[in-house]
């Protein structure tokens, strides 16, 4: 009896691994609809550059490395099952966007921005500056209260900043791209007091595994690498006349600080959480500091 719910079980969190990939897309094509498509802005010599240059380097490793028929129908294979799985985001994400994010904000003075990877929301529940999270009665973690400051780079407290937060739960699924959560699970906003202060309740997120059984997940097998993230906090922080910054952080401790998946963890970005006096939980502070809009 014990092994017939355990096996259904499995097979419920397989599913969800499977169905956030497709979710991603999905969002994220209606994310590029709403705002007219970004392709089209793109110039032509521009276009010409890249495109030109993304194939010269794929043309020089199948020469240089001696890549077989054999090879070359695996990786076409390969991709189109990225696509029928929905995991260009996921791929995307974990692979390439660390690179595009120290492009965009390497001109920043003010807090380091990472990766947002494939499972942002815009809309979450607005919280106050001191609210709780939106979570389920018995969803499982350790209380985590999460107390900091926006401030400009020049030291301006910045009232009616927004500061969005999303996490994954226990089991490391983001809700609406898992299913059977509930919609805002662990997703939130908060805007911060006269002071430019915001405290959030949430709980402590935990380490996190791609999902495994798509096209990400057989490449990870296939290579014989891991499919860790260490456990982490994704913000966006905006206030009007300054630069959105998106960002995720991080736990000392964690065993995948260093060797991080999607390459996303920077030494700015760890936490330094303490036991909560009451015993309940942790404490953690952390300021946001905001570039001025060009
Ligand atoms: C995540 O939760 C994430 O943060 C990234 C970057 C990629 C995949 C899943
Ligand atoms: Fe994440």
């Amino acid at each position: 009896m014990t092994n017939t719910v355990d096996t259904s079980f499995d097979a419920e969190v397989t599913a969800k691994a499977a169905e956030s990939g497709a979710n991603a897309s999905a969002r994220f094509q209606e994310r590029m609809a709403s705002v007219g498509g970004r392709s089209g802005v793109i110039d032509t010599a521009r276009v010409d550059y890249l495109a030109t240059k993304v194939v010269k380097a794929l043309n020089d490793i199948v020469i240089e490395d001696k890549v077989s028929y054999e090879e070359y129908n695996a990786l076409k294979a390969w991709l189109i099952k990225v696509g029928t799985d929905g995991e260009w985001p996921l791929f995307l994400d974990v692979w390439l966007e660390h690179s595009v994010e120290e492009v965009a904000n390497a001109h920043r003075e003010g807090s380091k921005g990472t990766i947002e990877g494939p499972y942002y929301l815009s809309g979450s529940p607005e919280l106050g500056w001191n609210g709780t999270i939106p979570m389920r009665d018995d969803e499982p973690g350790t209380p985590m209260v999460f107390a900091g400051q926006v401030r400009a780079v020049d030291g301006t407290p910045l009232s009616d900043a927004k500061v969005e937060l999303w996490h994954a739960d226990d089991l490391g699924f983001y809700s609406q791209f898992a299913p059977g959560l509930p919609e805002w699970n662990l997703r939130g906003t908060w805007i911060t007091n006269a002071d430019g202060r915001f405290e959030i309740h949430s709980l402590r997120p935990a380490p996190y595994q791609i999902p495994t059984d798509g096209a990400c997940g057989q490449l990870i097998a296939a290579a014989g690498w891991h499919a860790w993230r260490p456990a982490h906090l994704h913000f966006k922080v905006s206030a009007p006349g300054y630069e959105l910054i998106t960002t995720q952080l991080y736990f000392p401790g964690d065993p995948h600080n260093d060797d991080d998946i999607a390459s996303a963890v920077k030494p700015e970005l760890m936490l330094d959480p303490r036991d909560a006096p009451n015993g309940e939980g942790v404490l953690v502070d952390y300021d946001f500091v905001l570039d001025p809009e060009a």
